[in-house]
């Protein structure tokens, strides 16, 4: 699949800083180590319906860590994948009475400019499911043949008890993976599995729905896990530096997406660091497609809403918290732009040489967007009240802004 366009990125004086991120795995904060070529898979997303805030959140998180990365002169090898067949997929185009493959395409032409619009930098290989399916097959011949997946009905599943890390991901107890696989894909329910929490790897093909040659599998479609693993160790190979997604994707996706690879190469961790970010909601509930509590990004964006502002209510709240999306943080988002736009517009003005390195610190500090905003405005509160004459200093804050925050003023 192709991605979108790429935004430039400004080269800015001095020195980048290694980043410190929230891992999952650890519980903890870590310093990343990541080589010449830090390498980074993000889960995309799954395409029936328009990106919402809750998306462009999460898609937010994990473009910093690559700013972050690119001030450090690094080179970023980005890999994101879309979900573009699923059972929720399939469900919506039934119920809406139209193809499958249509919806799809349309939503993620919709979901590609969005990005655009909002600067996101895109992923180096943009990968869907469908397109990966003949390098997913094998994978789970060889998890089968290895005894760590067996057939029920035709189905295969995938034996979580095979991983003897299993569970080092989300550190959940049984009862709470139970709960949550219930919820979000998974079937505990169906008799006959190892494990309840066993997870599907391939679907034999069921009446009514696509399905695609299967070699010694049958006819069928590939699993949701395994779909994302194939084509991270496809582009990046085990041990990559961050595995992305929101919290939702924790448990049982990166969990499970972690044992399948782990299981398959024999190594260990399959991402250096899980990084996850909190959940948007509006209304007091969590924003998601199958809620319909949700406000979009191109419905803002024909509003007329600057996509510059809606960049900036993105990140005034910190990554890793929940929160809700309301009328008033876009209007201070909208009020905000309007303020630092005014600050840049002149020739000459304060010094800027340590507002970029508090950026820098902010951002370098598991991802501390509302800090790097906080150094953002103070500096242009006083440069709108007093100004200065270092000359090309409003250059250098617009080439900060654009370089590490992704806002174009
Ligand atoms: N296709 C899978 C991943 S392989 C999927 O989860 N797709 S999605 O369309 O449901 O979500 C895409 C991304 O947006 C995921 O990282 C998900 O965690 C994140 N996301 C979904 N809803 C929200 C929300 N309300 N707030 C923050 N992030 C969200
Ligand atoms: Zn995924």
């Amino acid at each position: 699949m192709h991605a979108w366009p790429a935004s430039e990125v400004p080269a800015l004086p001095g020195k980048g800083r290694d980043l410190r991120i929230h891992d999952t795995a650890t519980g903890g904060r870590i310093t990343l180590d990541p080589g010449p070529v830090a390498r980074i898979y993000v889960c995309g997303i799954t395409p029936y319906d328009a990106t919402h805030m809750g998306h462009a959140a999460t898609y937010n998180a994990f473009d910093l860590v690559q700013r972050v990365w690119l001030d450090t002169k690094r080179l970023v090898h980005y890999v994101q994948n879309v979900t573009d067949v699923d059972d929720p997929l399939l469900e919506r185009a039934v119920r809406d009475g139209q193809d499958w493959t249509e919806l799809a395409e349309r939503e993620t032409a919709l979901f590609r400019e969005d990005m655009t619009a909002l600067r996101m930098l895109p992923p180096k290989h943009y990968i869907g499911a469908v397109e990966a399916i003949p390098g997913i097959v094998p994978l789970v011949e060889r998890l089968r043949d290895a005894g760590a997946a067996y057939e029920l009905d035709g189905d295969v599943y995938f034996s979580v008890e095979t991983d003897p890390h299993f569970g080092g991901v989300s550190h959940l107890d049984a009862e709470a993976m139970r709960l949550l696989s219930a919820e979000r894909g998974g079937d505990p329910e169906r008799p006959g599995k190892k494990n309840p929490l066993d997870p599907m790897l391939w679907m034999a093909a069921r009446e009514g729905e696509p399905s695609w040659d299967g070699a010694s599998l049958g006819p069928g479609r590939p699993g949701w896990h395994i779909e994302c693993v194939a084509i991270a160790l496809d582009h990046l190979g085990m041990g990559f530096d961050v595995q992305g997604g929101g919290s939702d994707l924790a448990f049982p996706h990166h969990e499970m997406g972690a044992s399948h690879a782990q299981v398959l190469t024999g190594e260990h961790p399959f991402a250096q660091a899980y990084v996850h970010a909190g959940m948007v909601a509006l209304d007091g509930e969590k924003m998601s497609k199958s809620r319909g509590n949700l406000v979009f990004v191109s419905k803002l964006r024909h509003d007329g809403v600057d996509p510059a502002a809606i960049r900036l209510a993105l990140l005034s709240h910190h990554y890793r918290s929940d929160w809700e999306w309301t009328d008033q943080v876009l209007a201070d988002a909208v009020e905000r732009l309007g303020r630092w736009r005014s600050a840049v517009s002149r020739p000459d003005g304060l010094p800027a040489e340590a507002l970029v390195e508090e950026v820098r610190e902010a951002l370098a500090d598991d991802l501390d967007a509302p800090a790097a905003l906080a150094a953002v405005d103070r500096w242009a509160e006083r440069q709108n009240a007093e100004g200065g004459t270092d000359e090309g200093a409003p250059g250098l804050v617009s080439r900060t802004v654009d370089a590490l925050l992704g806002v174009a003023l």
